[in-house]
């Protein structure tokens, strides 16, 4: 009753804020992402064992803190009920990053503890039930299952029967595509995403309009992703980052990720598109302050140069476009 699995995590350029349903984990609008190479990579290894009295967690060589435990625990408990187990389990999980490079870990770590705990539990399930499993623990999640370019499909369904990951295109087809990671600060997030959108949800006069946008975007993206034409995506993720942290600073109390470093590089981005005089590079924001650059292989040496020199930013990743959940 073992198996190991390892997941990458996902950068979003249409964005997850704001959730039909908590307990589900069920999004307000369909949101689409690519999956990172193995720079930005979990992998866990799940054991049942009858003998054990409690569920443990080891992150990144020692033993998690009692809300990460509980969290796992929780999630564990889904998989056990699915697979008519009561057995509780050692959870071994370590990240390819540093935890503190203020770079999100749920979503390549909750689609590595879905693929691992279901196999380990007996269960034998496809990507599609993967996803809706690896939601459950964190949205973000559902779309890691996947490589390449991804949409979490929102669905109607009041059980979610509907809402899952699926692929749109595979991480071969855009070899070239770079995301340039500008790390600005490393602290925990003060307050996570679920609380977030929750307030957002109930305190923006902005969140409505920004879900009636959103539809226009996905339809522009899916094609700009078909056809490989970063020109048209550019614009629409720039755009996506700043509605949803316009949102965000729209609520009450006001929650705000970004810091002035970040503010910073979106300049110096807008500044370098003109100086081409087209779209090379697009900037987005997750639920802090680091940014996610994506570009063509080709600007991403320029790129990296003109983060490096900005005050404020402190360390500098590119990642290529990666695969997805994979057993060990
Ligand atoms: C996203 N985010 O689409 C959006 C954009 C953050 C901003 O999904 O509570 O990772 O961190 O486990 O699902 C972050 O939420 O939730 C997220 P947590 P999750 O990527």
């Amino acid at each position: 009753m073992r198996a190991t699995a390892s997941a990458n995590s996902n950068i979003a350029i249409i964005k997850y804020w704001g959730q039909r349903d908590e307990k589900l984990v069920l999004p307000s609008n369909s949101s689409i992402s690519f999956t990172m190479d193995g720079q930005l990579s979990t992998k866990t290894t799940v054991e049942f064992d009858r003998l054990l009295a409690k569920d443990g967690l080891v992150l990144d060589g020692a033993p998690a803190k009692d809300n990460e435990t509980a969290r796992v625990s929780a999630f564990l408990d889904l998989v056990r009920k699915k697979a008519g187990i009561t057995a509780r389990a050692k959870v071994v999980s370590s990240n390819t990053f540093p935890k503190s490079a203020g770079l999100a870990s749920s979503a390549s770590g909750f689609a590595a503890l879905a693929a691992a705990a279901s196999k380990a539990a007996g269960l034998d399930l496809g990507q599609k039930e993967l996803s809706m499993l690896a939601r459950r623990g964190s949205g973000s999640a559902s779309r890691s299952i996947f490589g390449g370019c991804v949409e979490w499909r929102a669905g109607k369904k009041k059980d979610g029967t509907d809402c899952y990951a699926e692929q749109l295109s595979p991480p071969g087809k855009w070899r070239d595509l770079r995301n340039v990671i500008a790390i600005s600060s490393m602290d925990e997030k003060k307050v996570g995403s679920a609380a977030g959108m929750k307030v957002s949800a109930k305190t923006s006069s902005l969140f409505a309009a920004r879900l009636g946008a959103v539809e226009k975007r996905l339809a522009l993206v899916r094609r700009a992703v078909r056809e490989r034409d970063f020109e048209a995506m550019a614009p629409v993720i720039m755009q996506e980052s700043d509605s949803m942290h316009a949102v965000m600073l729209d609520s009450w109390p006001p929650i705000v990720y970004l810091n002035e470093t970040s503010f910073r590089i979106m300049r110096l981005v807008r500044e370098l598109n003109e100086s081409h005089g087209k779209y090379a590079a697009a900037y987005t924001f997750d639920a802090g302050p680091n940014a996610h650059v994506y570009t063509i292989a080709r600007y991403a040496p320029e790129i990296r140069k003109a983060l490096a020199e900005l005050s404020g930013v402190m360390k500098i990743m590119e990642c290529g476009i990666g695969e997805g959940v994979r057993f060990v």
